[in-house]
């Protein structure tokens, strides 16, 4: 039955399951009897397989199809009327041609099929943060995906009422085509189609797709920010808890910070980091001024290769139970493994293409781009006030990539327009969350360009135009947790470790502590980063010391000169959208080397 009497969501489904013929439709209100419902029918079909429910209560295990493992960008488009308002960073295609194009292969894809009609919530339910969106979808995983990664059901109808504001997101699997796999963005119809695909990031509409390509062209028309960044909160001693917010690329470390643990000398103090996000932040301007923050998933989507209980003990902690795990190794006993799991690979498992597999034969067991699916509320660290409809404030802000080079471990923009030209200026190396070649540099303005729904340049500005209404406007800071030794291995020990970063961030937005000045920015005084406890080796070589420390925090011009080149060139392609203050940001650059 439906959950709604909304005129507006009536007359959409009808015209889409016209053109889809579905066999049936379904509503999927969330509660507990259709859930487990849908969880039977999907092991009968095989779609999923039921794990060991005495080790973990409520876990499935789903391969996807070998073809699609990973977002396409290639075959990402933004729908806008013009080519120019999508911008030279995204796929456009006329929305026309588009609807036209992708009505052909949505027709008559779900007969035989049921479609399901998911309402849910980006933000808590009610939240002035939050957006409604409804997906169709003929994938049960689907369901199981987006009741754990959102808000379902009937309360998110009743919020919606009969307004027209919600995103209209349809899914079909088709036959999994790749020559056929389109995800469609129509940021000025709040509409997504995706078909032929059954990945996460391609299917789970309310993620990338809404969260972040529709949801942050809404937000520069209605005035608040969409962004790919995680939201975490540091408790000093006293019990006082600053928050800050983190874009760093797909695969370049958000889960692991949100969660992370700080190091014992900090803990037994009274440190605490407390998770909120670790992928996605809409962030407005709150009735005080300054910038709040809200997360506007309700699950983790997280990699599963490298999670472990000493790299992140919080998110594996946070799988234990109501979790979904695609494409790792399934091993006999109904429990799974990835790799960086531990040091005891299974030899009796079948691997993510259900084959069975030889940990000796070099082939990895799970797929690089392997995750879990994992409700927020299992995560130990979950910060109390997560769902808090207000938000947090944000004290601090920070960039981050993966370069084996240039990039110092930590500096601060001088101001916000600065920091607004550090972020555009973020570059990092290609991961497995995307298919293309894995560890080529790109340029990655605010970990964003696989998910801004408009022109580039127009987005920069929109971050220049919100800093002049943001009072106390969080400080910015780039990091790279990736610097590489002439070995190839990582200086910095990363993970927990980070925490002594984050230490000197928060410093720094209290003004407890100085700085060097650079031609980049404020990079720390070796002495000012509290290396005490620190015990780590780098690979094959020495012990991480203050010496190794000031060699990560060096800002060489001559890599610097080179970024600047490709800054450029970068920059050109945005001809007259390109925000003054990130012309001059250049410019200054520039001069402060020469
Ligand atoms: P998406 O979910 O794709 O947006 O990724 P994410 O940004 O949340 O990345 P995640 O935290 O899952 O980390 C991805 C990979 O980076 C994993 O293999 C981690 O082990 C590795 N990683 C994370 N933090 C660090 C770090 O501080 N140092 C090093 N060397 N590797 C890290
Ligand atoms: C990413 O690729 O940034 C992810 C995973 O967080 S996905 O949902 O596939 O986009
Ligand atoms: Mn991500």
């Amino acid at each position: 039955m439906a959950l709604t009497t909304n005129k507006a969501v009536l007359d959409w489904i009808d015209e889409m399951s016209k053109m889809t013929t579905p066999d049936k439709i379904v509503w999927i209100d969330g509660s507990k009897k259709q859930i487990a419902d849908l969880e039977k029918e999907a092991c009968l079909t095989g779609e999923i397989i039921e794990l060991n429910q005495e080790k973990l209560p409520g876990c499935y295990y789903h391969r996807t199809a070998v073809n699609d493992v990973a977002r396409v960008e290639h075959r990402t488009f933004i729908c806008a009327p013009s080519k120019e308002e999508a911008g030279p960073t995204n796929n456009w295609m006329d929305p026309k041609e588009a609807y036209k194009m992708a009505s052909e292969i949505f027709k008559g894809s779900m007969k035989g099929r049921t479609m399901y009609v998911i309402p849910y919530s980006m933000g808590p339910v009610g939240s002035p943060f939050a957006k409604i969106g409804f997906e169709l979808t003929d994938s049960i995983y689907v369901v199981l995906n987006m009741n754990i990664m959102t808000r379902v059901g009937q309360a998110v109808c009743d919020t919606l009422g009969n307004s027209t504001d919600f995103v209209r997101g349809l899914h079909s699997k088709c036959d999994i085509d790749e020559e056929k796999r389109y995800i469609l963005q129509f940021p000025q119809d709040n509409t997504i189609w995706s078909c032929n695909s059954g990945y996460g990031g391609n299917v789970l509409l309310g993620k990338k797709c809404f969260a972040l390509r529709i949801a942050s062209y809404q937000g520069w028309k209605e005035s608040w920010m969409a962004e790919h960044m995680l939201i975490l909160g540091i408790e000093n001693p006293k019990g006082e808890v600053k928050y800050v917010t983190a874009a760093f690329p797909s695969a370049c470390g958000k889960t692991n910070l949100a969660m992370m643990i700080p190091p014992e000398g900090y803990t037994s103090k009274g440190y605490k980091v407390w998770t909120l996000g670790d992928d996605i932040a809409w962030l407005r301007v709150g009735p005080d001024g300054r910038l709040w923050a809200v997360n506007p998933e309700a699950g983790f989507f997280g990699v599963a290769p490298g999670t472990n209980m000493k790299s992140n003990p919080n998110a594996l902690l946070s799988t234990e139970k109501g979790t979904i795990f695609t494409n790792v190794v399934l091993k006999p006993d109904g429990t799974v493994w990835w790799e960086g799991l531990d040091k005891n690979p299974p030899t009796d498992a079948l691997d993510w293409k259900g084959n069975p597999w030889d940990p000796a034969s070099g082939q990895k067991g799970a797929h690089p781009n392997s995750r879990f699916t994992a409700p927020a509320k299992n995560c130990p660290c979950i910060a109390k006030n997560w769902e808090d409809p207000a938000g947090v404030p944000i004290s601090a802000i920070i960039f981050g990539g993966r370069r084996a080079k240039t990039a110092p471990l930590v500096y601060q923009s001088r101001d916000w327009d600065h920091g607004v030209f550090v972020g555009s200026i973020m570059a990092s190396e290609t991961t497995a969350a995307a298919s293309g070649a894995v560890g080529v540099v790109r340029r990655d303005p605010m970990a964003m360009l696989p998910f801004c729904g408009y022109n580039m340049g127009d987005y920069w500005q929109h971050w220049i135009d919100m800093g002049k209404e943001i009072k106390n406007a969080p400080k910015i800071f780039n990091v790279n947790w990736f610097r590489l030794n002439e070995n190839g291995k990582f200086m910095w020990p990363g993970y927990g470790e980070n925490f002594r970063v984050l230490e000197w961030i928060i410093k720094r937005c209290e003004d407890q502590v100085d700085a060097n000045v650079t031609p980049i920015g404020f990079v720390p005084k070796a002495e000012d980063i509290n290396l005490e406890g620190l015990d780590y080796t780098i690979e094959g070589d020495r012990k991480f010391d203050i010496d190794a420390l000031r060699e990560i925090l060096t800002v060489e011009k001559e890599y610097w000169m080179e970024d600047v080149k490709s800054i450029e060139e970068f920059y050109a392609k945005f001809g007259d959208k390109l925000p003054n203050e990130l012309k001059s940001s250049l410019e200054t650059l520039k001069k402060n080397f020469n």
